[in-house]
């Protein structure tokens, strides 16, 4: 996640691998055009509560200003990952980016489907490791409520959709290729939930980030295949149709050994007090 900026749903670099076109040591991005997929455009309504953070001051209007990926956990409430409220990424503090939007009810950016929302405020994890990448979560409120009942149930601890091999599905609008070709449409990718010990060997500390399993879990597939990348960041992992993971980081995308990164969603609702009750639920700090 050095370039903490979104990244897609994308898919086989197995495939490739396989077919011999990527050798498997290759370390390098993959390029604009070569063959990876995995992968599949849906419907908003398959996933009402996948929202697009959007600037057309900073991102420009080709694709509505989508830079990152949000979910609705209440009619007025939206999670993000820290890393999307960062000045490296918006260019300023998010509270100087007027046009902060998130889009909501839409599956083709440049449709007018849906609704664009002003964020009215945002908090952003004062506990967000940038070495690490531990706690990359925000919390946006939105100048508006959401229509429809268009909101995700969040796991806590101990639910059995965190359980390894679960199989879950990431969303987002990000690059489906790794090439920089960002999705017009919003996407999905089918992962399972892989175990701590090894998301811990993928990720013992490097340049990216040092997998933590008390603030994130992983997902992916072994061989490669489906994964999150550049633009998909924030948007949803869900699991047994309950919310378990915010798109964080990895190495690369769909590369084999280098699953994709979440913010773990039960830690989440830890650090804000939401499992208790005692703020009334989804409350921004
Ligand atoms: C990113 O840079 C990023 N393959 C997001 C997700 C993944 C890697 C990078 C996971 O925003």
């Amino acid at each position: 996640m050095r370039r903490p900026f979104v990244r897609a749903l994308n898919g086989s670099l197995v495939l490739a691998v396989v077919a011999g076109v990527i050798p498997l040591v290759s370390a390098a991005p993959v390029a604009a055009g070569s063959v990876v997929v995995g992968g599949f455009p849906v419907d908003i309504s398959e996933g009402p509560w996948n929202v697009a953070l959007s600037s057309r001051d900073r991102f420009g209007g080709t694709r509505a200003g989508q830079y990152c990926g949000g979910v609705a956990v209440s009619r007025t409430v939206v999670l993000t990952a820290a890393h999307c409220m960062g000045a490296d990424v918006l260019g300023a503090p998010p509270n100087r980016v007027r046009d902060l939007k998130v889009i909501a009810g839409r599956t083709d950016l440049l449709s007018d489907q849906g609704q664009e929302i002003p964020v009215r405020d945002t908090w952003v994890n004062p506990g967000y490791d940038t070495s690490t990448n531990a706690g990359d979560f925000a919390v946006l409120r939105l100048a508006e409520p959401l229509a429809g009942s268009s909101v995700v149930t969040m796991a806590s601890a101990g639910d059995a959709a965190y359980e390894p091999g679960t199989a879950a599905v990431v969303y987002g609008w990000g690059d489906a290729t790794g090439g920089g070709d960002y999705a017009r449409s919003l996407r999905a990718a089918h992962v399972h939930v892989l175990a701590d010990a090894l998301c811990e060997r993928a990720y013992p500390g490097g340049d990216d980030g040092t997998y933590a399993s008390g603030a994130m879990l992983c997902a992916g597939e072994a061989e490669g295949g489906g994964d999150a990348c550049q633009g998909d960041s924030g948007g949803p992992l869900v699991a047994q149709g309950k919310l378990v993971g915010l798109v964080s980081w990895g190495s690369g995308c769909g590369r084999p050994g280098s699953p994709g990164v979440y913010t773990r969603v039960s830690d989440v609702v830890r650090a804000l007090g939401w499992g208790r009750g005692l703020r009334g639920p989804h409350a921004v700090p």
